[in-house]
């Protein structure tokens, strides 16, 4: 096991991304274990686009906001962004030149909802939020979405930026279909976080891979997979490679090995080494876990080294890297 805790101050990223020497380091917001008073509010999300979404929870989540309002809103801006590649607006076609996107959130009382394949609505964790709350179902996919949102007041826009049409007119002259997660790409965003009333919530959100198959859906809008939490235990979300984080039933798996015990560090591992024993080609086979506990204890870890993770709360604001098992 590698063990790569860096982080980098975000006070020091805004002056041209400094990782303090070890001597300097505070105790990272990952390195709370065993606290006896639990971090509240926190918020955590994957990659470095979670710096600005947790900003963005922060506002919800400092006036004493709810979690779930948080994790709705900290994952839109990723979304509305044109320069991320990988969620919503800008997001890399499948290899027909479709965006289709794939969002889910769940509450502190298990309620959840979801959207699969859903095309031309900019943020389609809203419409997932909306099928939680006005719909006896959990997931809605492809055209049906795409009605329900419309019938709840969503606008329809092109998510095919100009970069992205661009860059998939350059793949179609090969035509490769390698279903590899660019980890430039700085990927899915999943958010996790715990309000004032000690009360978690979570969203997962994803244009999923570039030059996809059509129609096909990963991890990312599956509860159990891409992300899952429970209120007595905490909550886990996923990146990476959708097919094998579904295998595993990924995000599901971390909640119960926290609930049997083990830290969110311990059970991300866990995962991890899951994914690997299963597969026996790990050529590229990039997945990563983030976990909170409701004590906000934080762990992440990944099958190759890259993945990283922002974490905010009342004192500390964070940008750490990831446990992982292999270098590239
Ligand atoms: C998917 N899990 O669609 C997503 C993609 C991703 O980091 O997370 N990339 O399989």
């Amino acid at each position: 096991m590698n063990s790569r805790r860096d982080f980098l101050k975000l006070g020091a990223l805004a002056s041209g991304s400094l990782v303090l020497p070890s001597a300097l380091k505070a105790e990272p917001i990952s390195n709370q274990e065993g606290s006896a008073d639990a971090v509240k509010p926190i918020v955590v999300s994957t990659w470095n686009h979670g710096i600005e979404a947790n900003a963005a929870a922060w506002k919800v989540l400092g006036k004493g906001g709810t979690a779930l309002d948080a994790v709705e809103q900290g994952v839109r801006v990723i979304e509305s962004d044109p320069k991320n590649t990988s969620v919503g607006v800008g997001g890399r076609p499948d290899r027909d030149g479709v965006v289709s996107l794939d969002a889910c959130i769940m509450d502190h009382n298990s309620n959840c909802g979801a959207v699969a394949y859903l095309q031309n609505i900019e943020n389609p964790i809203s419409v997932a939020r909306k099928v939680m709350e006005d719909t006896p179902h959990v997931m809605l996919a492809g055209d049906g979405a795409l009605q329900f949102a419309k019938e709840k007041g969503f606008k329809e826009k092109n998510l095919l930026t100009k970069g992205s049409e661009t860059a998939w007119k350059k793949w179609l002259e090969k035509s490769e279909y390698e279903p590899v997660i660019n980890v430039e790409n700085h990927d899915t965003i999943g958010m996790l976080a715990i309000d004032e009333e000690g009360n978690i919530a979570g969203s997962c959100t994803t244009s999923g891979m570039a030059y996809k198959l059509h129609g096909r859906v990963g991890d990312s809008p599956i509860i159990g997979a891409g992300l899952f939490l429970d209120n007595e235990i905490g909550g886990c979300c996923a990146t990476g490679m959708g097919e094998a984080i579904i295998r595993v039933a990924g995000s599901s798996i971390v909640v119960e090995m926290m609930r049997n015990g083990m830290s969110p560090q311990e059970a991300c591992d866990e995962a991890v080494a899951r994914i690997m024993k299963k597969h026996s080609n790990l050529e590229n086979l990039q997945c990563g876990f983030l976990a909170l506990d409701k004590a906000g204890n934080v762990g992440a870890s990944s099958v190759y080294a890259g993945f990283d993770y922002a974490a905010k709360t009342n004192s500390q604001e964070e940008l750490v890297k990831a446990e992982y098992k292999l270098e590239w």
